[in-house]
């Protein structure tokens, strides 16, 4: 970004722009994926751009259930492979997590692109790439409902960020513990999961390698104590608190 001083109220978020805009122009994002991030950006203003106490919570049970899962998938669209490819690479061999390619607005070109995006931030052995044996997801149609027999089919723990509400409920209805990263608190991929995080990409996933790392000498009991203890309708209630609460702060309104 050529004259954006760092002292920019909103820097960081403009960084993240330039890099969605670069990455569309070289065709790694869907067309609409821009859209996407500007809704996810504008639930991240109204969320005052920081990870709040129920996001941290459903982070610590995030990385609690994958280090307890037997088959841990990490499922990579457009938009999640620009922003935070590297995280879910790191966060993949720290648990030894497959890594799958879903995309939603599926091409080859496109699915090349992240497969190359993820392969330079280090990662091997990718899944879903465009010649991958696969099996159509019970309960999906289309492209998006490919996953490889030997990732998301045989997962037991699934984290999907910024994904459609007809794939985490066709996942979730597959008995897989469905974990997702969405700013929107309301859209039904926040609602259908199993554990919902509601907080911004890029700063949820540091936070998750964290906690895994913290948690990681943990006995299983221990694990499943925090997993178990975890309601995730009361986790979103209390994010939509704090939104209402942020309202009825703010003079203006
Ligand atoms: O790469 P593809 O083809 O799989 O396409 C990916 C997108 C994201 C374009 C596609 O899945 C899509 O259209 O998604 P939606 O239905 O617009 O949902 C995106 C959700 O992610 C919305 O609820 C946004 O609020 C949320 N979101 C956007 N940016 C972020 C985010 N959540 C967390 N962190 C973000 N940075």
């Amino acid at each position: 970004m050529n004259d954006i001083s760092p002292t920019h109220p909103r820097y960081h978020s403009l960084l993240l722009r330039d890099k969605m805009a670069q990455a569309y122009q070289e065709g790694i994002l869907a067309d609409t994926a821009l859209i996407a991030h500007g809704r996810g950006e504008a639930f991240d203003y109204i969320l005052g751009e920081k990870t709040n106490p129920p996001a941290n919570k459903a982070i610590i049970v995030a990385a609690a259930s994958l280090l307890l899962a037997e088959n841990p998938v990490l499922s990579v669209n457009g938009n999640t492979a620009v922003l935070a490819g590297e995280d879910m690479v790191n966060l993949a061999n720290l648990i030894q997590a497959k890594v799958e390619i879903n995309l939603f607005y599926r091409t080859p070109k496109r699915v090349m692109k992240v497969q190359e995006v993820l392969e330079s931030a280090g990662a091997t052995g990718v899944l879903g790439k465009e010649d991958d044996d696969y099996l159509p997801l019970e309960g999906l149609k289309g492209p998006r409902s490919r996953a490889h027999p030997d990732g998301v089919h045989q997962a037991d723990v699934v984290l999907v960020p910024l994904e459609d509400g007809d794939r985490a409920e066709a996942l979730v209805a597959l008995d897989k513990k469905v974990i997702t990263i969405d700013l929107n608190p309301l859209s039904r991929t926040a609602q259908k999961s199993s554990i919902t995080i509601v907080d911004n990409l890029v700063r949820a996933l540091p936070l998750m390698i964290a906690e895994v790392k913290k948690l990681k000498g943990c006995s299983r009991e221990d694990l499943e104590k925090i997993v178990n203890e975890f309601d995730n309708a009361e986790n979103i209630h209390n994010t939509l608190d704090l939104i209402s609460q942020h309202f009825k702060r703010d003079e203006r309104l």
